[in-house]
């Protein structure tokens, strides 16, 4: 790319991730929003009206557009193996909104492909971005060795009606499509030996819509430490819940949404997190710096994958109900 010409952006999605992503791309002279395709009408006109961008009628006629150099995927799960698939094959850098994939073979066949094409294929990770991620890390040298780590997200949400992410075929397994619950650990703590998980789904149609999920899941890491982490949402739930504690040899970390406690003894430090906002602004940014300036990404496609593999182990332990084994990555 020369210096003066933008990155020519295509963009699949139009909801929360995808209209951020406009502004964001928006904001940045180094690119510029080209295309976008969607699904309702309606969403996929206010948001061309809004950033500028041309309308078209599928993912494929975007693709399709030679003069395109980055699509960004920010459409539902199911459709992003196939979207991703099929810009590489086109030449295109990718970014994708996680998870790359819900089938883990085709998200390693996916690294492989873009190895291949000599192509960018960035998996957003924006839970890394945040202020608590940053937090947990700065204050993770005062814990000492951690022992037990423990993660919970509850989300009431009702009606959920037609949502797609109250979907088994649209969503994926709860803890493959909210990744990052498990990539915050992997961040941190490195690979994981052995999990256990279970999920449970109300009033599951047979469409695959439900009305709530739980899931719940053991992790076993290699350094020894032992993590609990729970997702669930729905109508079945009253009260929103975020907490994340690590219990270390030297204290205890509490955050309850965006407020830190640090405990060791009598003695307790209030630590606050940064907001949640901004983030796909960063992402954005820092994949516009990776291609135009070659500076390391945030987060590479392989530990991206590396907690696919470790939820899609969950998901396996909650169909068989048994524990499952990993094997330790290989390099
Ligand atoms: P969203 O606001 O619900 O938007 C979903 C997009 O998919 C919209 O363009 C929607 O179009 C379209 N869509 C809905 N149902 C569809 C269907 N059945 N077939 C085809 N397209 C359909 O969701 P989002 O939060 O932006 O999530 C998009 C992606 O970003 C997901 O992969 C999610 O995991 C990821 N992500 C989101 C966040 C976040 O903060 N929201 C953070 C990290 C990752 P219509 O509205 O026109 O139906
Ligand atoms: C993650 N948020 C997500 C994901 C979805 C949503 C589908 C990916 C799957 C997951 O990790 O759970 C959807 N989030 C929503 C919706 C609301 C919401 C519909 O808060 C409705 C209010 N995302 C937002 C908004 C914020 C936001 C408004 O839509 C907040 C300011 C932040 N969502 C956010 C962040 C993540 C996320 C930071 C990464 C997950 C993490 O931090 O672990």
């Amino acid at each position: 790319m020369a210096n003066s010409d933008p990155l020519r952006v295509g963009l699949v999605g139009t909801g929360y991730a995808g209209q951020r992503r406009a502004e964001a791309v928006a904001a940045d002279e180094r690119a510029e929003l080209v295309a976008i395709a969607g699904h309702t009408q309606a969403n996929l006109a206010a948001l061309c009206e809004k950033s500028g961008a041309t309308a078209c009628d599928s993912w494929r006629q975007l693709i399709r557009q030679p003069s395109l150099d980055l699509i960004i995927v920010a459409t539902i799960n199911r459709s992003h193996a196939e979207i991703v698939r099929a810009a590489l094959e086109a030449g295109k850098h990718v970014v994708v909104e996680y998870p790359l994939a819900l089938d883990l073979e085709e998200a390693r066949s996916l690294l492989d492909l873009a190895r291949q094409q000599q192509r960018l294929l960035h998996i957003e990770h924006i839970e890394l971005l945040g202020g608590l991620h940053q937090t947990l890390r700065q204050t993770l040298p005062r814990l000492g060795a951690i022992n037990y780590a423990r993660y919970t997200t509850l989300t009431p949400q009702r009606p959920i009606t037609g949502r797609w992410t109250y979907h088994q075929e649209l969503f994926g397994f709860p803890l493959c499509a909210a990744l990052s619950r498990i990539h915050r650990f992997t961040d941190l703590f490195g690979p994981v030996v052995r999990v256990s998980g279970q999920a449970r789904y109300w009033d599951l149609s047979a469409t695959g819509a439900y009305r709530a999920c739980l899931c719940t899941a053991q992790m076993q890491f290699a350094s020894g430490l032992l993590a609990d982490v729970t997702y669930g949402k729905g109508e079945v739930f009253w009260q929103a819940a975020r907490t994340f504690e690590l219990h270390g040899e030297e204290g205890s970390l509490l955050f309850e949404n965006e407020t830190g406690r640090l405990v060791r003894g009598d003695e307790i430090e209030t630590i606050p997190a940064l907001s949640r906002r901004g983030l796909f602004a960063l992402d954005t940014t820092a994949v516009l710096d990776h291609l135009s300036s070659g500076e390391p990404l945030y987060v590479q496609s392989t530990a991206s994958l590396y907690a696919l593999e470790v939820a899609d182990a969950i998901r396996r332990s909650a169909t068989t109900g048994q524990a499952v084994t990993l094997t330790p990555p290989s390099s």
